[in-house]
């Protein structure tokens, strides 16, 4: 019995990745989602496990239509799925009232369920959130109930408002596999037992690293899990060292390469690093060579060399003002105000 374990869709999120090209992540989405289906179909999937947060928010009916369309045309594949605490089930939702097509099975329940397939030997097991937090540990006596030679679990949370979980506690529960959702980040708890599949798309700036799903198999021999990079981008936070021979040309040019190298596809967040000329400020707006820069953060620091300055200005405010401040480290305030009223001294004197 072959599986695919995703988790953390999150359709319909407002992506984090400046405002004209919000709409067209969107559907990445879902096309990303449409993608893992022809996986499905194309390698005979027999079951695809949804781990919570499908949804960003409540569902709209609509798209549980095209959803529900999407899902009815795979031809080998029964779809499970348990709602997380973004689209937990709300007293209206219409989750509660949709009629999916036969092969799509959700439970509908704050109390954990079992849906069997006895053709597969199996059954999976799941609660759905009914409020946004869940402090509960609703997983601690979740013991697989042996209605079926092979039992998975379909877990979502592990963090304090949302189902605190004990890794421990999970494996003495007695199921071939554990699917988890809820942790954007991929990560696999205990091998071939317990994973968290991530968001299948990065959705947050801060999802960084590689996203996909859980490619899962049970056999006689046991379950054989592996995390397979499927999203359509990434991203990525790139430091970027400067030095004060570097010119704002200079560096323009090499935030285009390392965008290059990486990938256009991906979304980046910069953070300029090192030495700088004094004489020069990097002007940020202007470093987006592509369009998919979100974010720059600029902690570079003017290069002066005090110890000329100090020199230089013996017998003046700019060298009494060095001599008072240098001694203090680099990464303190005090170097700080040194270098800020230094540009300011040397401004003042310039004019
Ligand atoms: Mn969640």
């Amino acid at each position: 019995m072959r599986f695919i374990h995703i988790a953390d869709i999150h359709l319909g999120a407002d992506p984090y990745i400046g405002s004209s090209r919000k709409e067209k992540r969107e559907k990445e989405i879902w096309t990303s989602l449409e993608r893992v289906l022809e996986v499905c179909e194309s390698k005979h999937v027999e079951m695809l496990l949804i781990a919570g947060d499908l949804f960003h928010r409540q569902p709209l009916r609509r798209e549980l239509k095209e959803l529900d369309y999407l899902f009815s045309k795979l031809t080998m594949t029964e779809v499970v799925i348990i709602a997380g605490n973004h689209d937990y089930l709300k007293r209206d939702s219409y989750y509660r009232t949709f009629q999916w097509s036969k092969n799509v099975h959700m439970i509908l329940d704050r109390e954990i369920q079992c849906v069997e397939f006895p053709a597969y030997s199996l059954a999976i097991y799941g609660m759905s959130y009914d409020t946004k937090q869940i402090t509960e540990e609703c997983y601690c006596d979740a013991f697989a109930q042996r209605r079926q030679p092979y039992e998975i679990l379909l877990a979502h949370g592990g963090d304090d408002s949302h189902i605190p979980i004990k890794k421990e506690n999970l494996l003495g529960l007695g199921y071939d596999y554990i699917a988890m959702g809820h942790i954007h980040k991929p990560q696999i708890i205990c091998p071939d037992k317990i994973a968290y599949a991530g968001a299948l798309e990065p959705i947050d700036k801060n999802d960084t690293g590689a996203h996909g799903y859980i490619y899962g198999e049970i056999t006689t021999k046991g379950c054989r899990i592996r995390f397979v990079p499927f999203a359509m981008r990434s991203y990525i936070h790139q430091t970027i060292e400067v030095n004060p021979s570097m010119t704002e040309h200079e560096l323009k040019e090499t935030v285009a390469k390392v965008i290059d190298e990486k990938g256009k596809e991906n979304i980046y967040k910069i953070i300029l690093d090192g030495m700088r000329d004094p004489e020069i400020s990097y002007n940020v707006d202007t470093l987006d060579p592509y369009g998919n820069v979100i974010e720059i953060t600029d902690q570079t620091r003017p290069a002066y060399q005090f110890d000329k300055l100090k020199e230089a200005n013996k017998g003046n405010i700019l060298g009494a003002f060095v001599a008072e401040l240098e001694q203090y480290p680099e990464n303190s305030m005090e170097h700080q105000v040194l270098c800020e009223g230094v540009r300011a001294l040397m401004e003042t004197r310039r004019g």
